[in-house]
This record gives C-alpha cells, sequence and structure tokens, in this order.
C-alpha cells in the first residue's frame, strides 16, 4: 500500500488532503526524513522541527507562483519531499543527486539558493518589491530562524520593510537554537516573550479556541497578539517598532492552528511576522537529547542516532588543541566564533579558556571588527571562521584589521573544496580575496602539526595573518607538543630527485602536496629530475626560492585546492613576470565555475586537480625538456 508521502507529485496534492491525511503525512515525512539521511547525513534535526510549518504553507500558499524564500534553507528537504523531488530525497548531498539546500537550477519550487545565513529577509523584501512594481498579487513568504536574528543583514532588511512593500510575510522558525545553543539579547528576548505570562496563555488558548470556533478564533487571537505587541499585556514587541505586524507566538507543531493563521495572514495588507516556536529534532529521541550534534551529521544508526567513531584527529580539533597551549601560555590570547564552535572545534577550547571565548552569534563582519577592537588593547584574536563565511566580512578585514595592521589572526576552517555541502560551502576563494590586501600574511599547513606551527607564527607576528586548512582529516601526523615558528615568507623544499631537482619544479600548496609528489615520481620514471615544494606561504611569496628554481627548472607546476583565478598559481605568475624570467607554468586548481556537491576525490578527478592531469597538461612542455637533455649529451 502507498503511504501518503508518496502520492504527493507537487503541491497541489498536498492541498487535496484532509486534517488527519495531513497528520499523517506529517508522521511519514519525519519516518521518511529519520531514515533516507540516516544514509546520505545531512541536516536532520532542523528539518524534523519544521515538518508541520512546510506543510501548512505548502497547503495554504501556491509555489511557484508564490515564492518561500528560506534562510540558510538547511531546512528546506520537507519542502524537497512536498515539491516532486520524493523519489530522489534519498540521493540528497550525494554524487549527482539533490544539494543539501535550496537551489534555483534544482526546481521551480526553489525561488531562491541558499547556504549562507540571513539573506532571506532581504532576498524576499527584493521579491515583494518587483512584484508591487510588477503589480503582480503572488505572496512572498520568507522563514528564518530564531539564529537569523543575530545576523545584521536580517536588521538591515527589517529596517526597510515597511516603506518598502505592503504585502510580506516573514515567518520566524523559533527553536531557541543556532547550531549550538542560540546566543545574545536577541535570544534572551525572544525567549522572554515566548515565556511571558501573556503570551503562554494567548498560545495556549489558540489551539483551544480553534477547535470550538475553527477559523475565527486565530483572528481573535491575532487581535489579542496585537494588543500583546503593543505592550498592554506582555513585553513591547520590536518587530512591531519595525512596522511588521507581529502574530503569535503559535505552536509551530500545530497543524490546523498554522493552516488557520497561514489563511489569515494571507489576507493582511501590511507586513507581518509570524512567530512560531518549533522544536529542533521533534519526533527523534536522540536528535532532542544532542540537539548540536543532529543538527547536521553524516550517517547514523536510524534506532539509535549513534554514528561511527572516526579515529583520526581534524584539523579542527587540532586547531582548537594548538589554541589551548596557545593560550595557557598568551594570557592576551582571545577565541572568537560566528556562531560555529562545534564546526570550527572551540568547542574543546571554551572549557579550557572559558573567560577568553566569544560566540557573536552568525555574525561574521561584527566578529572581525569585534576582534580589531580587542586587538587595539593588546589583545591577540583568534577568529575561528570558515573560508566560505570569511567572505562576509571582507571589507572588515581590509578597513579595520589590515589596514590598521592589527594582530587578528584569521584561522579558515574548511579552506578548499568542502564535498558534499556544495557550492555555498566550499572555501575555493579566500586566496584570491585576501592576497591583494596589504599586511596580512597568507599561509596554508601541508600537515596537521605545521597548522599548529602556522598559528604560533602567527601568533608571534605583529600584524594580521590567515591560515587556511582543510575539513576533515589530514594526513596524520604526530603534532609536537608545543609548536616552533616559521620563518615568514620561507618555503620548504620537500624532495630533490637525485640531489638536483633541476628540469622541473612543483610546488603542491597545502592538502594538494601529495599530488606534487606524486607528479614527481611519474616525472622521474621519464627519466626527468623535479623537486617537490611546500610553499607554507601564499604571502609573502619566497621570492629567492622561486627565482631560483625558475632560472634552472624547463617548467614550474603549482598545485592548489583553491580558483586557478587570483590564486597562488596566479601569484607565481605575477612575480615571475615582474622578474622577467620566461619560464612555462602549469597551474592546476579548480575552474571559473562554481563547483557542485560531492565527493572531494571524485571532484579533484573530474576537474583535473591530480598528478596524472598535471602530467598530461605538462607534456608539451616536457618534450622541450627532454631534447635539451640529449643535446646537453
Ligand atoms: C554566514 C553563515 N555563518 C554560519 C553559518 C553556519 N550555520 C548554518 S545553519 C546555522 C544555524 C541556523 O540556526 P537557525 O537559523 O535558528 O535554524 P535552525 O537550524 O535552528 O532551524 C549556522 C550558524 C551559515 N550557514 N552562514
Amino acid at each position: 500500500m502507498s503511504t501518503i508521502l508518496e502520492t504527493i507529485a507537487s503541491p497541489a496534492d498536498v492541498k487535496k488532503l484532509t486534517m488527519p491525511q495531513l497528520e499523517t503525512l506529517a508522521e511519514e515525512i519525519r519516518e521518511r526524513l529519520i531514515l533516507s539521511v540516516s544514509k546520505t547525513g545531512g541536516h536532520i534535526g532542523p528539518n524534523l522541527g519544521v515538518v508541520e510549518l512546510t506543510i501548512a504553507m505548502h497547503y495554504v500558499f501556491d509555489t511557484p507562483a508564490d515564492s518561500f524564500v528560506f534562510d540558510v534553507s538547511h531546512q528546506a528537504y520537507v519542502h524537497k519531499l512536498l515539491t516532486g523531488r520524493e523519489k530522489q530525497i534519498g540521493t540528497i548531498r550525494q554524487p549527482g543527486g539533490l544539494n543539501g539546500f535550496m537551489l534555483r537550477t534544482e526546481s521551480v519550487h526553489d525561488s531562491y539558493g541558499a547556504g549562507h545565513a540571513g539573506t532571506a529577509i532581504s532576498a524576499a523584501l527584493g521579491m515583494a518589491v518587483a512584484r508591487d512594481l510588477a503589480g503582480g498579487r503572488e505572496h512572498i513568504v520568507a522563514l528564518a530562524g530564531d539564529a537569523a536574528l543575530t545576523n545584521g543583514i536580517s536588521y538591515e532588511a527589517l529596517n526597510n520593510v515597511a516603506a518598502s512593500t505592503k504585502r510580506l510575510i516573514v515567518v520566524l522558525n523559533d527553536n531557541a537554537w543556532s547550531i549550538d545553543r542560540n546566543v545574545g539579547a536577541i535570544a534572551s528576548y525572544l525567549h522572554k516573550v515566548v515565556t511571558h505570562p501573556s503570551y503562554v496563555s494567548l498560545h495556549d488558548k489558540a489551539a483551544d479556541l480553534l477547535e470550538r470556533f475553527g477559523g475565527k478564533a486565530v483572528r481573535h487571537v491575532a487581535h489579542k497578539a496585537e494588543e500583546a505587541a503593543k505592550g498592554l499585556l506582555g513585553p513591547s514587541m520590536i518587530f512591531e517598532e519595525f512596522g511588521l505586524s507581529y502574530y503569535g507566538p503559535l505552536d509551530g507543531h500545530d497543524l490546523p492552528l498554522l493552516i488557520e493563521t497561514f489563511k489569515f495572514l494571507k489576507q493582511q495588507n501590511k507586513p507581518v511576522l509570524l512567530h512560531v516556536i518549533t522544536q529542533k529534532g521533534k519526533g527523534f529521541q536522540p536528535a532532542l537529547e544532542k540537539q548540536k550534534k543532529f543538527h547536521g551529521l553524516g550517517p547514523y544508526d536510524p534506532a539509535t542516532g549513534e554514528t561511527k567513531a572516526v579515529g583520526q584527529k581534524t584539523y579542527s580539533e587540532i586547531f582548537a588543541e594548538t589554541l589551548v597551549k596557545l593560550a595557557d601560555k598568551e594570557k592576551k590570547l582571545v577565541a572568537i566564533t560566528a556562531a560555529m564552535p562545534n564546526g570550527t572545534a572551540l568547542d574543546l577550547y571554551r572549557p579550557k579558556h572559558a573567560d577568553r571565548y566569544f560566540d557573536v552569534g552568525i555574525a561574521e563582519e561584527h566578529a572581525v571588527i569585534f576582534a580589531a577592537g580587542m586587538a587595539t588593547k593588546g589583545y591577540r584574536p583568534f577568529c575561528a571562521i570558515y573560508s566560505t563565511f570569511l567572505q562576509r566580512a571582507f571589507d572588515p578585514v581590509v578597513h579595520d584589521v589590515c589596514l590598521q595592521n592589527l594582530p587578528v589572526v584569521f584561522c579558515m576552517d574548511r579552506g578548499g573544496l568542502s564535498g558534499d555541502d556544495g557550492p555555498t560551502h566550499h572555501g575555493l576563494f579566500d586566496i584570491s580575496y585576501l592576497r591583494g590586501i596589504p599586511n596580512i600574511l597568507h599561509m596554508d599547513p601541508k600537515d596537521e602539526d605545521e597548522l599548529a606551527d602556522m598559528m604560533y607564527t602567527a601568533l608571534l607576528h605583529p600584524g594580521p595573518s590567515a591560515i587556511r586548512y582543510p575539513r576533515g582529516i589530514g594526513p596524520g601526523v604526530k603534532v609536537k607538543d608545543f609548536p616552533v615558528a616559521l620563518e615568514v615568507g620561507k618555503a620548504e623544499v620537500i624532495y630533490e630527485s637525485k640531489g638536483d631537482g633541476s628540469d622541473v619544479a612543483i610546488f603542491g600548496l597545502g592538502a594538494l602536496l601529495p599530488q606534487a609528489t606524486e607528479l614527481a615520481g611519474m616525472l622521474e620514471k621519464d627519466g626527468l629530475s623535479a623537486a617537490v615544494i611546500n610553499p607554507r606561504f601564499v604571502k609573502p611569496l619566497d621570492k629567492a626560492l622561486i627565482e631560483r628554481y625558475a632560472k634552472q627548472v624547463g617548467l614550474i607546476v603549482t598545485f592548489e585546492d583553491h580558483v586557478l583565478m587570483g590564486g597562488f598559481g596566479s601569484a607565481v605568475l605575477e612575480l615571475l613576470s615582474e622578474l622577467g624570467i620566461d619560464v612555462p607554468v602549469v597551474r592546476i586548481g579548480w575552474p571559473d565555475e562554481f563547483i557542485d556537491h560531492g565527493k572531494v576525490e571524485a571532484l579533484r578527478e573530474k576537474h583535473g586537480l591530480t598528478a596524472a592531469a598535471a602530467f598530461k597538461k605538462a607534456q608539451p612542455y616536457l618534450a622541450g625538456i627532454a631534447k635539451k637533455h640529449l643535446a646537453v649529451r
């Protein structure tokens, strides 16, 4: 017998269901998600929290004519299930399968793509204003989590809503969690609202009244909420001050109430904000018990929630352990995260130096400027921000940190291809966006121990520095008890064949050093000599070493886990041009396109980030080098 879920080919099918069928659908979706995500990995907790909300939205609104804009869009799996992608849900985050976020290219129902937080209200407002200009009547609904309100862009958008449109629906999905517990004044404020007696009684009454009076009850509750919002009953309502009419807080798992409320809000001729309370991980005990872990994770046992232990320490863990050691020694060291204590592993640092740990919320710009402020007072801030999220803070890095030459250290986790999360999360641009900024050091370690050394080097450096390191585990080398400082701007020669290396110089930056070594082996088999170099520093480059090799070899090869444009290889080319040295350079890195989600190895293969691909690209130049050998002999 087929399930109700299997009969949903599009949102039109959701609208045909009775209330009991909708309730059954919610159960089926939970079961399906728990099982399916247990195999693929993904954002299970957030999605279990929005099952009823998403069903109600699709019941009342009409995508793709109406638009849903989800903040981050990691909670869009339910939406995917209801918009014709039920059969593919088992492919989510898998190579060639569904993306883990909303993608405009994946479905007409995905009106806006995302992966970074804080964009939903701005984008939805843009759509609403475009609709108004075009004389349209469709509905625009933004769905933002409570953590989106720790992000500045959300307020920039709210600041413009009332002046820009009369019709916009913002749904605030409040589960009190970011990935970690939500932080800051707004989290306390929302907590005050949802626990205030007048709102709580409204909330309780709502379901009751709905049962007795149907849709009219919503109007009554809405009216009461308005009174409360005006401060008559409870805390004053910040959203009203922004010019949005506030409704709520409602139980985000009460389907009939949500449906009636959306029907009511749909008719409003003013921007509205609906505050719903949901439970992240609802229906899956392990997710309720371990909120952080089940925000997003790899495969797990669907019965127990158990995951396989990873034997080797990740780069993030080495980073956090090293930071503890450095903070033991340097009392002015402080650690800053923008809502990512788990992902960056600062969770391990926090208990050791709680007074020198700051989670500022999803606020990368603020994190960097806050760090700059601390640095002016003699503190040594380490900002642990993923490469992809530091993009948000480009101007603060330039204007606040580098221009004032302040000793802030950017530890960019996920520097390189991030894999399953896809293009919104790949850290492939940081070399190009940072290396043009004066004063900053840019480092990329070959292994875990070198990461620790680079962190120490950065701590001793009197100006700004950035260190990028890959997601997950590295080669697994032993990390020294205490790091040593590296000489700034000095590369490391790893290997020279037959003590010579005069034919080809191969630079393997960071994670791609093994490919450089492999290429050297391939060249040697062809009778050529090669040198393998670990650049360590993208900025400053080791000019003397590059010049020396460039004058002696017939070919330079550069490998980097970064886009080619503006990357390490480009920096080498610029230097050679400045030096007036004419030597061919084969550059290996990511092409000028956004790279899909998938397995790192497979994507490297596909896009030619391998020793074999480099060997092939080098062929036209190798012939010339071989001829030179013959002539010499
Ligand atoms: C700019 C940016 N910084 C950090 C992140 C990492 N991140 C992904 S989801 C998330 C928390 C989202 O919390 P919330 O919006 O409340 O939704 P919930 O998962 O609780 O449903 C964070 C910090 C991000 N996606 N974008």
